[in-house]
């Protein structure tokens, strides 16, 4: 028998994918499709106090190798979503992620306040580095912030609690943020982000209108950075901080290679727009094929095993 359950925190899912934030998670109906698909979880799309229309379209393109876009975090706001994850508590589901990107910190106070009061035991991935805001940095790129962040929220936060990070390209900085995640109580991250304000161009012209066409890079352009980010973290951090890996990922074998670097769970993003969630079976199927090919059974048996020459 192949298994590919995982755990993360104190819960376990029997299929280690799951949705990336952002990607056909803002709806009711989208979301009754995740939880009816062969993913092992899902995650709500991330979402700031008030609703938002988001940036103006086009602001999503599906490229040859992955896709580019600036959503500005359209979304249905905070009490949508934590009603949400409330009546799947109801139902009995706590194994779910509730994705927050309050576009201030105080926001992002207010809306941990309210879930840290609430009855939701899932896990929440905090969003750092959300690129398609027009003049709002990447927390996470900026370490000082960063840290003033997770020092406010774990002041009060006492339940389960990721982040999600952008992606990094210098091994200073993996340990500069990897030294400050260390200091705090944080059960995951979730790394990459897109790569942030990529431009793209067809014809003369750039394929998308926010920010004079820059964007959000995902899918096969970012596999390689994606599975450095989680190398690194998986290096770098606490053994008890497990590794959210998202980047890239088309094939199983993609997925494979995110776990040998040390994911425990791996979220699909550009491929689920494009395949919808019939993706997560053919994933899964792909994944159980390679893992019998090399004869292992459980994640366990080649997780972080990446070998090095
Ligand atoms: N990353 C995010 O965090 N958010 C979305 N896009 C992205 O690439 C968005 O809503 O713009």
């Amino acid at each position: 028998m192949i298994s590919i359950e995982t755990t993360i925190f104190n819960k376990k899912f029997s299929n280690c994918l799951m949705n990336a934030s952002g990607v056909k998670c803002m709806t009711i109906e989208e979301l009754s499709n995740l939880k009816n698909s062969e993913s092992g979880t899902w995650i709500t799309k991330s979402c700031t106090l008030s609703p938002r229309e988001g940036n103006p379209s086009p602001r999503y393109v599906d490229l040859k190798l992955g896709s580019i876009n600036s959503m500005g975090l359209p979304n249905l706001g905070f009490e949508f979503y934590l009603d949400y994850v409330l009546t799947e508590h109801e139902m009995g589901n706590d194994n779910l992620f509730f994705s927050i990107a309050g576009l201030t910190l105080e926001n992002n106070i207010k809306m941990l306040t309210q879930i840290e009061n609430s009855d939701f035991q899932g896990l929440v991935e905090l969003n750092l580095s959300c690129p398609n805001i027009p003049g709002k940095p990447q927390t996470g790129y900026d370490f000082e912030r960063t840290e003033e962040v997770l020092k406010k929220v774990f002041s009060f936060y006492t339940k389960p609690l990721g982040v999600k990070l952008p992606p990094y390209f210098d091994m200073v900085h993996f340990e500069m943020i990897a030294e400050i995640i260390n200091k705090y109580p944080i059960q995951f991250v979730t790394c990459i982000n897109s790569i942030g304000n990529a431009l793209y161009i067809e014809d003369e012209s750039v394929v998308i209108k926010p920010k004079s066409g820059f964007g959000g890079l995902g899918g096969a352009y970012v596999k390689p950075t994606a599975l450095a980010n989680v190398r690194m973290f998986y290096k770098l951090l606490r053994k008890n901080i497990s590794i959210i890996g998202c980047g890239g990922v088309e094939t199983g074998r993609d997925v494979f290679e995110h776990i040998l670097c040390g994911a425990s769970m791996v979220q699909v993003g550009t491929q689920l727009m494009k395949d919808d969630v019939k993706i997560f079976s053919k994933l899964s199927s792909d994944l159980k094929e390679i893992m019998k090919s090399k004869n292992y059974t459980s994640l366990s048996d080649f997780k972080g095993k990446l070998k090095e020459l």
